[in-house]
């Protein structure tokens, strides 16, 4: 009964919300330049919390993570893949990637062999320097959550993002799913223009458990450094990935294991009753 009362009084509280939706706050910004989306990233980071520097690797007690790329080594870098699980293994975070493409390539820095920013110079910029990422030929990157350094599932209740070089509304696209695998929000990312910066974050300020993060970005993919997918459509790259410490999942009550406790209790009264009687 107390669940039914806690979810009754939420419901009540969002209706009497108007910038809040399904107990869910957005942040996003896009622009030019850093300086466009940073006051955004900011306050993205005050909602989620633990202060102006996040975890960093293992389990922190609750800090916020981000990945922004810069640390990785260049033995991981363009023109190596970058593996699915480095910010669960080699940097545990909690996050693990997954793609229909053939893998992640996380961009050089300048001096090494391949050149920077995937080598679109003119199209891309970093918002953290000097690292971007991406996934290789496929424009799909998953993110899905464990307890940091560990294969035990996560859920984490936000997670934000910076795309880079978004030129097209509605192709570019931020989705979040539940345990269940039920996609319970969606949102397209701001255009930011021609090498411009995109902020583009949720959080589930109810605690609502995400379990796996959809990022689509653009249209085209990266096959290599220099080369797309094609010549038309709208490619786009992410830089920094923030996000709440993911925590142990805890298994959601399915509407069978309800509607039973439901049946349950309803059987059991009269019982009781008539017992008593
Ligand atoms: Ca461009
Ligand atoms: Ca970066
Ligand atoms: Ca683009």
């Amino acid at each position: 009964m107390k669940s039914i009362c806690k979810s009754a009084a939420a419901v009540a509280a969002l209706l009497l919300a108007p910038t809040a939706s399904a107990a869910l706050i957005t942040f996003e910004a896009a622009g030019a330049n850093a300086a466009a989306i940073t006051p955004t990233r900011d306050a993205f980071r005050a909602a989620v919390g633990g202060g102006t520097t996040a975890g960093a690797n293992g389990s922190f007690g609750g800090l916020r993570r981000e990945i922004n790329w810069d640390g990785v080594p260049n033995a991981f870098a363009d023109p190596s893949a970058l593996p699915a699980d480095f910010f669960n293994v080699n940097s545990p975070r909690g996050a693990v990637f997954s793609t229909p493409g053939t893998g992640f390539l996380v961009s050089a820095n300048a001096g090494q062999a391949s050149p920077v920013l995937f080598g679109f110079p003119n199209d891309f910029q970093a918002f953290s320097a000097q690292r971007l990422f991406t996934a290789v030929g496929s424009n799909i990157t998953d993110v899905s959550f464990f307890v940091p350094g560990t294969t035990t599932a996560a859920t984490t209740s936000a997670f934000a993002a910076i795309f880079v070089d978004v030129e097209v509304a509605g192709l570019t696209t931020m989705e979040f799913f539940d345990q269940s695998g039920s996609s319970i929000f969606s949102r397209d990312v701001l255009v930011g223009g021609n090498q411009g910066l995109s902020f583009l974050g949720a959080v589930f300020d109810a605690g609502e458990p995400i379990s796996r993060v959809r990022l689509t970005s653009g249209l085209n993919t990266i096959v290599a450094n220099g080369v797309l997918g094609n010549s038309n459509d709208d490619v786009v790259v992410m830089d920094d990935f923030l996000y709440a410490e993911p925590s142990r999942a805890v298994p959601e009550p399915s509407g069978l294991t309800l509607a039973g406790l439901g049946l349950l209790a309803g059987l059991s009264w009269p019982r009781r009753r008539r017992q008593d009687a």
